[in-house]
């Protein structure tokens, strides 16, 4: 049986680039989200992300009828569930928007439904929304009990773009498809099809949950590594940039960059996952964790340092994205740092962050504090502090540094 009419529960940075692709490829797509603006927004045919060609899709699929947004979960063959899944403070995952979405989906699930999680998931998540469905719904039945003769089918398809490819990536990444069983992997290979060019990689539902999780990990534990090298180079006085760029020419070394610290809403968190499930086991990647948690405090103190040996010191810190070429400022590092430079008092503050119009609102408002361009920084900064590697800053000139103390937690200048 193929599919008609598709649900899509969260329509954020992952959820509403799907449902506009989904309703692409001519299907019915009605996306639900309790937020009433990014309804109304979508419904507009306009988008309340930032992500590149978007807005051309969804005004595109809106004015086709193919996309609608609603704020309550409609029948469907199929829905798909992107919502957050933060975590809570001891960093134990929040599964409570899975929940809500559960319980939003229930009262309109019927017999041959199919229900993908897409969220990144701590490993047995899939199998509890198969619980919770089934708790609302004694009616239908659920593979999580009745197997392959299920009334409902239900996979795990976690998604894996990066921020600002997400419309290529979601057509052209391989698919990790995990079913709670056999059937579910393949009803759920049969909705992927319609939109993936690349591979669609059938398995369980835990294996697939944990394969995102490890995709993540894997790249925390080698940036730590590389952040780790960048503290050991500061003790012994070597340039961690020379050191790794000469490491690399071994034909098996592949060290990744040093940086203020570790941001985003993926990597900095999905570990956390792990070691959350597996705490004796998961002792690397919790150490990770740490290594580059610790690094933007790292980064605070050498600031303050060089700050002191100044009267009234003019400190500019450049970038505030949690990474280059980005306007997310979401757990950026360099935002973290240069809230405790304010907090700390070291000196006037002037920010450049040439992606955004305002200063956040955790800064905006502070007594010696300014949001500037790159050219009147430099004209009055004692102390220059490199947060990103945004373009701009990459261009920047050797001479515009010549007479500052620069401290380049990302290497551009070197
Ligand atoms: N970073 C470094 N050094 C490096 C690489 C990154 O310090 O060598 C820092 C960045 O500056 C940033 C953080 O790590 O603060 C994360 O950046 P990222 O580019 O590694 O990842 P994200 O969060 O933008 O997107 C990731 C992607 N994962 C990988 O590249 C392995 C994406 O494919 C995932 O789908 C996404 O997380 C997600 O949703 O999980």
């Amino acid at each position: 049986m193929s599919f008609s009419r598709i649900g899509m529960i969260g329509l954020g940075y992952i959820g509403l680039p799907t449902a506009a692709l989904l309703a692409s490829r001519g299907l019915e797509v009605v996306g639900v989200d309790v937020d009433e603006r990014a309804v109304e927004t979508i419904n507009a045919g306009r988008v309340h992300i930032v992500e590149p060609d978007l807005d051309i899709v969804v005004r595109s699929v809106v004015t086709t009828g193919n996309l609608r947004a609603t704020l309550v979960p409609e029948p469907a063959d199929a829905f798909l569930v992107a919502v957050p899944t933060p975590f809570t403070g001891g960093h134990r995952p929040d599964l409570s928007y899975i929940e809500t979405a559960a319980r939003a989906i229930a009262p309109v699930l019927e017999r041959g439904n199919l229900v993908v999680l897409e969220s990144t998931s701590p490993v047995g998540t899939t199998e509890k929304l198969s619980a919770w469905l089934a708790g609302a719904r004694p009616d239908l039945s659920f593979p999580h009990v009745a197997g392959e003769a299920s009334d409902v089918r239900i996979a795990h398809c976690p998604e894996r773009v990066l921020p600002g490819h997400v419309l290529q990536e979601l057509v052209n990444n391989d698919r990790v498809i995990g079913g709670v069983t056999r059937a579910c992997a393949t009803r759920a290979e049969a909705l992927y099809r319609t939109f993936v060019k690349g591979e669609c990689l059938l398995t369980g539902a835990r294996t697939a949950e944990l394969c995102k999780l490890t995709e993540n990990a894997y790249r925390d534990v080698n940036i730590a590594f590389a952040n780790e090298m960048s503290l050991v180079c500061e003790t012994l006085d070597v340039n961690v940039w020379e050191l790794i760029e000469l490491a690399n020419r071994h034909p098996r070394v592949d060290i990744l960059k040093p940086g203020p610290g570790v941001g985003g809403h993926c990597i900095a968190v999905d570990p956390w996952f792990i070691v959350d499930s597996a705490p004796d086991a998961a002792r690397l990647i919790r150490a990770a964790r740490e290594v580059n948690d610790g690094k933007p405090g790292h980064v605070v103190a050498r600031v303050i340092e060089r700050a002191e040996r100044f009267k009234s010191p003019c400190i500019a810190c450049f970038g505030l994205a949690f990474k280059a070429d980005i306007d997310d400022l979401r757990e950026s590092p360099a935002l973290g740092i240069v809230e405790a430079l304010a907090d700390s008092g070291a000196g006037r503050l002037v920010v450049v962050e040439p992606n955004v119009g305002a200063l956040p609102r955790t800064l905006a408002g502070r007594d010696g504090i300014r949001l500037a361009d790159t050219r009147e920084a430099l004209a009055v900064a004692d102390i220059v502090v490199g947060l990103v590697d945004h373009r701009e800053f990459r261009e920047l000139s050797p001479e515009s540094l010549s007479e500052k103390i620069v401290i380049d937690t990302r290497g551009m200048w070197r």
